[in-house]
């Protein structure tokens, strides 16, 4: 492991004199190594005077001792749920029996890099409405190698609500004074920050009714800001994590669902009137339950919080508000015979057939139905869009239509309707 830190950072002098944090990690079903090497670092490469505990909240893995073993190092202790809450209750769980002066929320497969946590303990401790995250760098996935991940991005979205690194603009670049300052950032990438422990009580923790994984970080984002706070990547903390190409754990509600759920609460408790957006470019939430939102409501008035629209004008005002929001829904017809999905075993992907528009009673209808937003027609149930594949070459070449996973840069998902 380098330590790839700026060597500016050394001249930058880090207030070591502070009051201890409660480092919080929950896992679910967590490789005992990963577990392992993300304790041994916190404990080799942190002053002990820093660390008030690091409290492990098992989320219901399936072997006991991956936490019970774990307590034989100093300063571990560990809780464990009796079912599975996912990342969001175990969060708040280990949060309430929290003692330090604040939280640093860590995910289970990382390793903390040299001198990573007074540089943010620092800043929290000087104005305790900041929310600092360190730079995440990779631990390859099949190597497990720590490798520098590049330093000045932020984190940003898109509007169906999908997290994504950015570049710093030149400008923002330009407005940096220093490489060691802090980056403003509109959103969070979510597992790895420090937040003041009565800050994060009294801006509502989390919201309690988000499922397993996904939107908590939308949502904890967008209400720091909002409701007085700021969000900032700390160049001079580093922090190597493994990113996963999917998850290795189930939902019990499937993936899909559980991620709608989360986000349309986000959007509909944050967002106002521009959560018109995130439908437009998610149809699927549209008809998907997502609970009952009143108490997140009355919070956020109760904090007196900022409109949506000031957060897209002062913290986010690279977000292109797109010009077609339009959502038509309904089915695409062919005289008495109406397009549809049919899933085939041993296919992951349907495929398309016209079948009878009215279907006899206790058959699902669901699998007619279509939203059409912007130039992409998505089927509703299976949240996948109309597409034509291509098979052979130059003059042989075969066409279909067909239903793919859904990518708003492919022209062969571009529909128009034309009255004729
Ligand atoms: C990112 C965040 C992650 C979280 C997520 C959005 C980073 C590095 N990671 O995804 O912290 O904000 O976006 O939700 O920013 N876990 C449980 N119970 C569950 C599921 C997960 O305890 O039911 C644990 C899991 O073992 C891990 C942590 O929650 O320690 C985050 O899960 P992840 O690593 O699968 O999320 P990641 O890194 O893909
Ligand atoms: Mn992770």
């Amino acid at each position: 492991m380098a330590a790839y830190l700026h060597k500016e950072c050394k001249l930058r002098l880090f207030c070591t004199d502070i009051p201890p944090t409660s480092i919080i990690i929950t896992f679910h079903n967590e490789a005992r190594s990963t577990l392992l090497r993300t304790i041994r670092s916190i404990l080799n490469r942190t002053p002990m005077h820093l660390i008030q505990e690091i409290i492990l909240v098992d989320d219901f893995s399936n072997d006991p001792d991956d936490c019970k073993l774990l307590i034989n190092l100093p300063k571990v202790k560990c809780l464990r749920n009796t079912e599975r809450q996912g990342l969001v209750r175990s969060r708040i769980r280990g949060a309430s029996i929290a003692q330090g002066y604040t939280l640093t929320f860590l995910d289970s497969h990382c390793e903390v890099n040299k001198d990573w946590l007074q540089p943010l303990l620092h800043r929290v401790n000087e104005d305790s409405t900041r929310v600092v995250c360190p730079v995440i760098d990779i631990i390859h996935l099949d190597t497990f190698n720590y490798i520098e991940s590049a330093s000045e991005l932020r984190g940003g979205f898109d509007w169906s609500l999908h997290f994504q690194w950015e570049q710093l603009t030149p400008k923002q670049k330009a407005q940096r004074l220093d490489i060691t300052d802090p980056i403003r950032t509109p959103i969070i990438s979510g597992g790895l920050f420090v937040i003041q422990k009565s800050w994060f009580n009294h801006l509502g923790k989390y919201d309690t009714e988000m499922d397993i994984w996904g939107g908590e970080n939308f949502e904890i984002s967008f209400r720091v800001w909002m409701c007085g706070g700021s969000l900032e990547i700390i160049p001079c903390s580093r922090v190597g994590h493994v990113f996963r190409k999917k998850h290795p754990y189930v939902f019990p509600d499937g993936n899909a669902n559980t991620y709608i759920k989360n986000t349309k609460r986000t959007a509909e408790v944050w967002m106002d009137e521009y959560k018109q957006y995130y439908y437009a470019a998610q149809p699927f939430a549209l008809d998907r339950p997502f609970g009952n939102i009143e108490s997140r409501v009355k919070l956020r008035k109760n904090l007196h919080c900022e409109s949506f629209k000031w957060y897209l004008e002062k913290v986010y005002p690279e977000l292109r508000i797109p010009k077609d929001a339009s959502i038509q829904k309904g089915k695409i017809r062919q005289r008495q015979k109406c397009l549809e999905t049919k899933k085939e075993t041993n296919h992951e992907i349907p495929k398309l057939t016209l079948s009878p528009c009215i279907k006899p009673k206790g058959e699902d209808a669901s699998a007619q139905q279509w939203t059409m937003t912007g130039s992409r027609i998505e089927h509703v149930a299976s949240h996948l869009c109309l597409d034509m594949d291509m098979f052979g070459e130059g003059a042989e070449v075969d066409r279909e239509i067909v239903v793919n996973p859904c990518e708003s840069s492919l022209m062969s998902q571009h529909w128009d309707i034309v009255s004729s």
